[in-house]
């Protein structure tokens, strides 16, 4: 350190003694590096604080939301009003206290689902209502009219009907005539409609007869914060003053809530009395805690009420900073029970109370009745992931950071040495030029096409991580033009915003304007990012935005958008907006080649451009945990590609715990280890050999299971379920299965227990059930075949090898089983089926195969097979003509749970019979080499 100082005072005298040009650099320099480390002491040192992130009460319009008080509302309808539409309804909704009006408009969409939009009649401005969330127009539907009675309003459309009550104003939402969600049925509306402020009574004005008339009061005219705002040492105008919205949505059929990520906490909601809301605001909290409803990186406002008979849904389209109370108590399973055997409905069910800093009303009412009804009614209005290049499903390599071309060379030879597959590597910021993007630093990666090429000739990628935020420096092509031509985010008074990130000195270009995401996304274009090649992935990082010197590390709320928004109304869509320009860059760059994208921050709908990790974790066995309960409330609301840093971010895990990181990480969606810069190098050689042989062999499993993965993005795409699900989405009646979120099934055929406690040697693992008699399903362990009958809990022992997971006897899962260095080199193998069969001795599953690569499967050339075993039988067929010319083959069939062994098997193709061989095994039969092709149809009848 002294010597490191000797230097600096060194350099700095002969500065002084040079131009007076040098000298200031360095003394900008020195600035930045003396923040940059008091920064990264204080921040990154120590874990979270959670006393620099507002709380309820420290946000002004939290506080004025929440202190609406329950069971009065104030907003009433005024029946003359109403105009009706083929498909939509408006009528005004008017604030008794402030005799201030709204106007209502209620729309049928085709799909089981309902849009309800409150602005202001006619507002002093124009109030924001989000953009680019949805994956399009939503289709209409038709609706039917009838007044009920002078208070009532009905509105029918197929089995679904709206209730629209007039005084106080509530809507209940039917679905084939059960009440499946009401809107302010608690009376929780809130609209601060736009006003001039009020100066301050000056003495004689207003005065009549020497007193000043009493004007009543307003929540927001008595909230100090009102009109401005300070948290820490930062001040918030609010030019436009209080502008919240609130309203609450209560699920009467549902006895659990769900959704709304992202946030380390459980998967069930948990009630918010007595604590903080849910809070639902992008930020970058570095070492995050556990089991709490801070706000994280990505913001995603769907929630679910579900209970045994049905889920239904809200997203509320909103991107200004919202909060969500969670109003339901253990209370609510108790009484479902009474209320269900008595005939009544719950009188005081599940509600969630969104509330947020300004915008509009704008809620999508998804009516289910089932909890995979309901996820794509989600995804149909936002989007899915589009299906990945097969490479992507498979292991990432990254740290912060790889230093040089020789150090991702060696790593990356150093996996074919010790014969682990792996098939990208990846860049931190370090591999910049002074952290500017789309520039390389010239010393570590003087030839950075010569080492993507030594990448890719070994059948490897490459990704490189782009932040958003671009150094102020004269000298940088990206500054310069942005800089000229008005493309960064403005300050409220017209400058360029300026803060603090990982650069120094930054500004972030406005990505709402659409000249900035045309400039931004032909940066990724090969003409301009010269030493890339079209097989360079990337990673959208600190992209909340991150602004190390900012409120609550972020940006200001008052600087503004394109379209004069202030970032207040459009925060948490900021990353959203880069990820759509990032993925138009890449897909001009090379329009047939699908686009890998990992992004931090993300809406609702950024699935449809990238992918998404839980951020900077620790390395600890609770973060561990928490990876499945993150992603399992990201793939409900659409991001089904979802994975954490393998190994913990933060800090050297533990060498049993990283082994149980990689196991449980081979079966989430996104399986990529990562570390932070200060961490200990821990690629798989670098510890024992018995810990390199159970990450190598977690690692070859993940490869064997790469078909399944792939054939589950397609049908994500296709069918819009998510690949990763919670036991109630297909066990929904089995109220004992709700919560658990340590265990997780891959599509409906897999059910996942990861080890992730320290020094066990056993694990509880629930088997779910399917009825209220507690029948469930048969289910056989991946790695013996071990078959399980029992519902509920069984106690599984567990080696320091083994992570429980167990196939659906009644699914067909299709494998390969040559594991090669890379994914890239498996396309031709040959497959195995793993046939398991259920109760009634069958089983059905499907297989997905094309290029792997381009989007030339959605002009049809791909291979969609349908399995089917039934009567000792196992057929194939296809829905549409396979149209991808495969080379692979089926290599092996297995089959568990015959009650007998067949002494052979006969293939029939082309109408010819073949006779084929059995290998009996202890617990299944493998039927050896079929040899038919993949496009081919076949018939294998087992011969007893
Ligand atoms: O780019 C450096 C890191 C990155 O490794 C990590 O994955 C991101 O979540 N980045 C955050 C910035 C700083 C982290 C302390």
């Amino acid at each position: 350190m002294t010597w490191v100082l000797d230097k600096l005072k060194l350099h700095k005298k002969k500065l002084q003694d040079s131009d007076d040009k040098s000298y200031q650099l360095f003394k900008s320099k020195m600035r930045l590096a003396i923040f940059v480390l008091i920064f990264c002491t204080f921040h990154y040192g120590s874990g979270v604080d959670p006393k620099n992130f507002k709380t309820c009460d420290e946000s002004s319009f939290c506080r004025r939301c929440r202190k609406v008080q329950p069971g009065n509302s104030k907003f009433v309808l005024l029946p003359g009003t109403l105009n009706t539409y083929s498909d939509s309804i408006t009528i005004d909704l008017i604030n008794k206290d402030t005799n201030h009006l709204f106007i209502l408009k209620v729309e049928a969409l085709e799909g089981d689902i309902f849009h309800v939009l409150i602005d202001e009649k006619t507002p002093l401005q124009p109030r924001y209502r989000v953009t680019d969330a949805l994956k399009g127009t939503p289709k209409s539907g038709t609706i039917k009219v009838e007044e009920v009675n002078d208070n009532q309003l009905s509105i029918t459309t197929g089995i679904n009907k709206a209730i629209i009550h007039a005084n106080p104003f509530k809507i209940d939402f039917y679905q084939n005539d059960v009440l499946s969600v009401s809107v302010n049925a608690k009376g929780l509306m809130n609209f601060e409609h736009l006003r001039h402020k009020t100066q301050p009574a000056i003495a004689g004005e207003n005065e009549v007869d020497g007193e000043v008339p009493e004007v009543p009061k307003t929540i927001e005219d008595e909230d100090p914060g009102a009109w401005e705002e300070n948290f820490k040492s930062h001040h918030d105008s609010k030019p436009r003053g209080p502008e919240a919205i609130a309203l609450d949505f209560s699920f009467p059929e549902a006895d659990v809530l769900f959704g709304i990520p992202e946030h380390a906490d459980s998967f069930i909601l948990k009630s918010t009395q007595g604590t903080d809301p849910y809070r639902l605001y992008n930020l970058d909290v570095f070492e995050y805690v556990l089991d709490s409803k801070m706000a994280l990186y990505g913001s995603v406002p769907v929630i679910y009420g579900h209970g045994p008979q049905r889920t239904a849904g809200v997203y509320w389209q909103n991107a200004a900073e919202t909060w969500v109370d969670v109003l339901t108590t253990e209370k609510n399973v108790v009484s479902s029970i009474v209320n269900f055997v008595s005939g009544s409905r719950k009188s005081d069910p599940p509600t969630a109370h969104f509330m947020s800093e300004s915008g509009i009303v704008d809620a999508f009412i998804l009516l289910g009745p089932t909890p995979l009804d309901a996820f794509k009614q989600y995804t149909d209005l936002t989007g899915t992931a589009n299906l990945p290049q097969l490479f992507t499903l498979a292991y990432h390599q990254c740290r912060w950071n790889y230093n040089d071309d020789k150090d991702v060379e060696t790593v990356s030879a150093k996996f074919d040495e010790y014969d682990i597959p792996m098939d990208t590597m990846w860049l931190d910021i370090e591999y910049t030029d002074g952290k500017k993007y789309f520039t390389w630093d010239a010393f570590k990666f003087p030839n950075p096409l010569a080492m993507i090429k030594n990448l890719t000739d070994l059948g490897r990628h490459l990704t490189i991580i782009i932040d958003p935020h671009m150094k102020r420096d004269s000298g940088y092509f990206f500054h310069n033009y942005c800089t000229d031509n008005g493309l960064y985010t403005k300050t409220s008074d017209g400058k360029d915003y300026e803060g603090w990130c990982w650069p120094g000195s930054v500004s972030y270009p406005d990505f709402f304007n659409p000249v900035a995401r045309e400039y931004y996304s032909d940066q990724y274009l090969l003409s301009n990012f010269k030493t890339t090649t079209a097989d360079v992935m990337f990673w959208n990082d600190m992209n909340e935005p991150s602004v190390f010197n900012g409120p609550e590390v972020t940006m200001v709320k008052d600087t503004i958008h394109h379209g004069n928004w202030e970032h207040r109304n459009v925060h948490n869509l900021y990353g959203h907006m880069q990820l759509m320009a990032t993925f138009d860059g890449m897909i001009k760059r090379d329009p047939n080649q699908r686009p890998f994208i990992l992004t931090r921050a993300h809406f609702a709908g950024s699935q449809r451009y990238a992918i998404i990790w839980t951020g900077d974790n620790l390395a600890d066995w609770g973060h561990l945990q928490h990876s499945i309960k993150m992603c399992l409330s990201e793939a409900v609301a659409g991001f089904s590609f979802c994975g954490a840093d393998v190994g913990g971010f933060f800090g050297n895990p533990e060498i049993d715990l990283l082994e149980r990181w990689y196991q449980t990480g081979a079966f989430l969606p996104f399986f990529r280890a990562h570390a932070h810069i200060d961490t200990k190098r821990r690629e798989p050689w670098l510890f024992s050999e018995k810990t390199r042989l159970i990450i190598r062999d977690a690692l070859r499993k993940r490869y064997s299971y790469l078909p399944f993965w792939y054939t589950m993005f397609y049908e994500h795409e296709k069918y819009g379920f998510p690949v990763m699900r919670p036991l109630l989405a297909h066990y929904p009646a089995d109220k004992d299965a709700y919560a658990i979120d340590s265990e997780f099934l891959l599509h409906d055929s897999l059910l996942v227990r990861p080890v992730m406690e320290k020094g066990v040697s056993k694990v509880d693992v629930y088997f779910p059930a399917k009825d209220e008699h507690k029948n469930g399903d048969v289910w056989f362990d991946i790695d013996n075949f071990q078959k399980h009958e029992k519902v509920g809990y069984e106690t599984i022992a567990v080696d320091e090898r083994k992570t429980p997971v167990f196939q659906r006897g009644g699914s067909i899962i299709p494998k390969k089983e040559r594991i090669r260095r890379a994914a890239t080199l498996m396309k031709d193998d040959p497959y195995t089926l793993v046939v398991c069969l259920d109760k009634d001795g069958t089983a059905k599953g499907s297989l997905y195969i094309d290029d792997e690569k381009s989007y030339d499967y959605r002009a049809g050339k791909f291979i969609y097979t349908k399995f089917e075993f039934k009567d000792q039988t196992l057929k194939n067929s296809f829905e549409t003509k396979p149209n991808y010319d495969t080379k692979s083959w089926l290599e092996r069939v297995v089959i568990a749970g015959l009650d007998k062994t067949p002494k052979s098997a006969t293939l029939y193709m082309d109408g010819k019979p073949f006779e084929l061989d059995i290998l009996p095994h202890e617990k299944a039969i493998a039927i050896r080499k079929p040899g038919v092709n993949m496009a081919k149809k076949f018939v294998i009848k087992l011969n007893y």
